[in-house]
This record gives structure tokens, C-alpha cells and sequence, in this order.
């Protein structure tokens, strides 16, 4: 096991690093912006180094600081956390060569399925059903009409080199192709630097169902049961569970085998998320891979009672896949994301916390790097907090959330508290009756109604 690990990120997601390094007797190092000198995870860590401005591309995506800070404190292994540098090939590799382990799947394996396109023919080849599209990046828009005409409208276009929603058009005819396809090449080439384009079928109202994997350096991988993400505005989660109120037991271990057995066959290591899109009929499509550390990992956490931080670095540091073998999922597990921002324009808030109270009592988990008198910088992403319930049935988990978020105080900041209350009191979430369509519905029906 390793003696010092860096953590290269902040918030929330240092936070869990940094506890779980703790739980193993592992002595942290923080890096830390010039605008995080304040933060939580720079007092919690062993030691703290600031490695540059707030900007990210000076600090947390500085490369040679990173670096600069591992070898100066002797850390033997860095944790890239999500964001950032998490999902970076070349990062990965560095780490490497430089003679630290890079906490992650090997280098390979994240540059594949950076490629969404790859991963999808990688995937599909592996044995997992996809989504009907084109098998190759698209070169025009021409050659996009003839496989939207083949595969027939809805279609969607996503860019090769993105992922999470980012550079993603759906187009309902062939007008809106042609309108659409250069405006996401042109978007696809600025945001990641490479314009490629892929097809796919758009399916409405289809479920997004994501299952976890982690695989060590042995060839074992273990499956674990789904989260269910449907809920989500502009392709960012916004509420998570599990288990999926629209998933059987029959399609959970289809799914579950599936995954395991691709992540297998194609040498996974690491933790995994097998991102599923399942249609009416719980028929489920492949649609990409994410290799790092997710934000929604508490919920599968809570209903396994395991750690998978800890089992990542575990796995890192070349130990076998090691859980209780009665691994099974036990009750229902909710997460709600608090974001500093505006209720009702969805614009960021960022500002001082004058005065903050947070929820507990029993199957309450709080995740956050938040305190009264820190300022949350306008430099990051707005998520301060994530609050997890965990309850015997999903009746109950909705109530103590409710309870939870009714309970929580945060003053000086705008928070998204008031949405994710409105949603868990929504008839359609209440009976657990969404899809992928449910925050569009969702907000029109509230504009409406005012
Ligand atoms: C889709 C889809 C329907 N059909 N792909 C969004 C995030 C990214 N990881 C995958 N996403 C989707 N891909 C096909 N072929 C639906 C989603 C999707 C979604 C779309 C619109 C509104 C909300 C959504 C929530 C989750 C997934």
C-alpha cells in the first residue's frame, strides 16, 4: 500500500480522497489555487502546497506544478479526483514516466474511452448492444444525411472527443442536420480541439442507468447494481438513485453481466462506469464509458455500505477486488446535488456563506468542503454540497431527503435547495414515473403554472 498520496483536486471530491486516505493510514498532500487558500481540503490534507493562480489551467490543470509538488513531498501516487486532469491519457502517462502511480485506469484504457467513437465500436465489439448510428466519424454533412435518412429521424450528433452532453445536437429532420452538423463541428473543435462527429439514433424518454465496475490489475472485475440519472438539466445530473425505480431485477443482472463481462473482455482496471441507455421495452444500449471517480458514487456507497474510493486505491496499488462476498444492494439510496446558484435562472452564485447548518441523523450523508465564513470562488463549478439518503424503501429515502433539504440552511448564497425540493414533491418523480425528458417537462410545467 502507499505511504502518501496527492490529491490533484479540490472540494467535495479532495474531501473523500482525503478521509478515505485517512481510513488506510495513507498521509495526504493538497494542492491547492490562490483562490482556495482558504479551503477545507488545504487544512484537512498532511501538507499543502499552492501550485499557481485560480484560473484552472494555471493550478489544478498545471501539469509541471502538479508534478513539481509530488516529488517535492515524495507522494508516491496521485488521485486526479473527477474534472480536471481525471480523464487525461497524457496526465495519466506522465504520472507514470515521472515514477508516480496515477490512481486510474492505465493510460490505454482512458485514451479509449476518451474516444466516445472508439469506445462505442470497442464496446459493441466486446459483445454490449449500442444504439444504431454510424460506425465512423462522420467527415461531412452530406454523409450525415445519408445515415440519419438510413437510421431515421430523431437523430443525435456527439462529438468523438466529448462526453457528459458536452457538443451534443439532436436533430428532428434533415433540415436541422444541415442547420446543426458545422456548428458542432466548429463547437467540438473549440471545446476539445478535435471536430469529430458520430450519429446516433436519438431515443425520447429512455432511461439513463449507469453501472459501476471496478477491475484490478488481475483481470477480476465485480459489477455492482444501477444508479439511475435521468434527472438532469442541460446533460448535468441534478438528482440520482438507487435502486432505479423503472429497473427489474432480471434487466439489473442482464445489465450487471454485461458490463462485467465487456470490462473484462477488454482488460478494465480501476473504478468504471458503464453509462446505459434503456428504452421502453428495457432494452439497453451501451453509450460511453466514464474511468474516474464519480460524483453520484455516494449512492452505491450507502446501499452496499462499502467505500469505492478506498477500493480504488487499493486496486491502484495492486490489490485484488476485495469485497464481502454477500455483496448485495439493501435499501434505497437518493443524492441531491447543492449548487450555488439561482433556483429559478440556473445563473452561478458565488459569495460568501454567512451562516450554514447542514442535515444529519441516521442514513444521512453529507458531502462538502463548505463552511460558514468560506467564500465559494467563481472560478469552479458551483457544486458546495451533495446531501445522500438512505432509507428501507424508496418512500422513505423521498421523505428523509425532503426532511434533509428542509433542515439545511444555507445563508449568503442562492442554492438550488427550492428546485430539488419542488422536484422530490413532483408526482411523476414521487411514483418514480421519468425518463430523460422528465427536467424539460419539469420546468416548462413550473413556467406555466405561474
Ligand atoms: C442520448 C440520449 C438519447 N439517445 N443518446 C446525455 C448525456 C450523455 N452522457 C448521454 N446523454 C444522452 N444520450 C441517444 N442516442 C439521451 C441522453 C440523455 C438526455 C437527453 C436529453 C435530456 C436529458 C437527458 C438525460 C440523460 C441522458
Amino acid at each position: 500500500m502507499f505511504s502518501k498520496i496527492l490529491v490533484a483536486n479540490r472540494g467535495e471530491i479532495a474531501l473523500r480522497i482525503i478521509r478515505s486516505c485517512k481510513e488506510l493510514g495513507i498521509k495526504t498532500v493538497a494542492v491547492f489555487s490562490e483562490a482556495d487558500r482558504n479551503s477545507l481540503h488545504a487544512m484537512l490534507a498532511d501538507e499543502a502546497i499552492c501550485i499557481g493562480p485560480a484560473k484552472a489551467s494555471e493550478s489544478y490543470l498545471n501539469i509541471p506544478n502538479i508534478l513539481s509538488a509530488a516529488e517535492i513531498t515524495r507522494a508516491e501516487a496521485i488521485h486526479p479526483g473527477y474534472g480536471f486532469l481525471a480523464e487525461n491519457a497524457k496526465f495519466a502517462e506522465i504520472c507514470q514516466n515521472s515514477g508516480f502511480v496515477f490512481i486510474g485506469p492505465p493510460p490505454e484504457i482512458i485514451r479509449l474511452m476518451g474516444d466516445k467513437n472508439k469506445a462505442r465500436q470497442t464496446m459493441k465489439k466486446a459483445g454490449l448492444p449500442v444504439i444504431p448510428g454510424s460506425d465512423v466519424i462522420i467527415e461531412d454533412v452530406n454523409e450525415a444525411k445519408k445515415i440519419a435518412q438510413k437510421i431515421g429521424y430523431p437523430v443525435i450528433i456527439k462529438a468523438a472527443a466529448g462526453g457528459g452532453g458536452k457538443g451534443m445536437r439532436i436533430c428532428r429532420n434533415a433540415a436541422q442536420l444541415e442547420e446543426m452538423f458545422a456548428m458542432a463541428q466548429n463547437e467540438a473543435r473549440a471545446a476539445f480541439g478535435d471536430p469529430s462527429l458520430y450519429l446516433e439514433k436519438y431515443i425520447t424518454d429512455a432511461h439513463h442507468i449507469e453501472i459501476q465496475i471496478v477491475g484490478d490489475s488481475k483481470g477480476n472485475v465485480i459489477a455492482f447494481g444501477e444508479r439511475e440519472c435521468s434527472v438532469q438539466r442541460k446533460y448535468q445530473k441534478i438528482i440520482e438513485e438507487t435502486p432505479s425505480p423503472f429497473i427489474d431485477e432480471r434487466t439489473r443482472r442482464k445489465m450487471m453481466k454485461a458490463a462485467q463481462e465487456a470490462a473484462e473482455k477488454i482488460g478494465y482496471q480501476s473504478l468504471g462506469t458503464f453509462e446505459f441507455l434503456v428504452d421502453e421495452k428495457k432494452r439497453f444500449y451501451f453509450m460511453e464509458a466514464n474511468t474516474r471517480v464519480q460524483v453520484e458514487h455516494p449512492i452505491t456507497e450507502m446501499v452496499y455500505g462499502i467505500n469505492l474510493i478506498k477500493a480504488q486505491i487499493r486496486v491502484a496499488a495492486g490489490e485484488k477486488v476485495n469485497f464481502p462476498i454477500d455483496l448485495e444492494m439493501r435499501g434505497h439510496a437518493i443524492e441531491c446535488r447543492i449548487n450555488a446558484e439561482d433556483p429559478e435562472t440556473f445563473a452561478p452564485s458565488p459569495g460568501k456563506i454567512d451562516f450554514l447548518v447542514f442535515p444529519g441523523g441516521e442514513g444521512i450523508r453529507v458531502d462538502s468542503a463548505a463552511y460558514a465564513g468560506w467564500e465559494v470562488p467563481p472560478y469552479y463549478d458551483s457544486l458546495i454540497a451533495k446531501i445522500i439518503a438512505h432509507a428501507p424503501t424508496r418512500n422513505l429515502a423521498i421523505a428523509k431527503m425532503k426532511a434533509a433539504l428542509e433542515t439545511t440552511t444555507i445563508v449568503g448564497i442562492k442554492t438550488n435547495i427550492p428546485l430539488l425540493l419542488n422536484i422530490l414533491s413532483n408526482t411523476d418523480f414521487i411514483n418514480g414515473k421519468y425518463t430523460t425528458q422528465f427536467m424539460e417537462k419539469f420546468l416548462s410545467q413550473k413556467v406555466h403554472s405561474e
